[in-house]
């Protein structure tokens, strides 16, 4: 079975995000078929796009998974469900957030799933926690992970130390 290595971006900004954050790493070393491989620290991050509501606890994690991009999208999809996920509008405050950000080398577009993540290689608080773990890691189309956070710099993320973790 071809195993896929793959990186999720977490983000929450509801409900004891840090909390909300842990608990989708725990669910992504959960899933079918799927090594959890590595995981970020935690970041405090501004709110990109809809500013007008709470930081943003955000992480990454690399997985080497079996299951395909459809798949992985609907089992992280039900995670967020099962997470008290609620959709009210585009960028709304939320519980928790999973993302397939990459997916091998692989580039994926369809209803739903885009791949790799359309605004990842523009947001720092996606950028910043991928560095940490894979900053070789060269997104499909757009660079690598390190050069891209060289040019747009680490405005409003600041990675959480431990007494704030608890
Ligand atoms: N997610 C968004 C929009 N804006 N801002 C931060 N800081 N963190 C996020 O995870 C985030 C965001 C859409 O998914
Ligand atoms: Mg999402
Ligand atoms: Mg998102």
């Amino acid at each position: 079975m071809t195993q896929v290595a793959a990186y999720i971006g977490l983000g929450a900004n509801l409900n004891d995000p840090v909390a909300q954050v842990k608990a989708g790493i725990n669910a992504l070393a959960a899933l079918p078929r799927t090594q959890l491989v590595a995981q970020s620290s935690l970041y405090r991050t501004a709110p990109v796009g809809y500013t007008d509501q709470p930081d943003f606890i955000n992480a990454v994690a690399a997985i080497d998974t079996a299951l395909s991009p459809r798949e992985l999208l609907d089992a992280l999809l039900a995670t967020e469900l099962d997470h008290g996920r609620v959709r009210d509008f585009t960028n709304a405050p939320r519980t928790l957030d999973l993302d397939v950000l990459v997916y091998g080398n692989a580039e994926v577009h369809e209803a739903g799933l885009t791949i790799p993540h359309p605004r990842m290689h523009e947001r720092a608080f996606v950028l910043a926690p991928l560095a940490e773990i894979a900053p070789q890691c060269v997104i499909p189309g757009r660079g690598s992970v390190s050069e891209l956070l060289a040019g747009i710099g680490m405005g409003g993320v600041t990675r959480l130390v431990a007494p704030d973790i608890g």
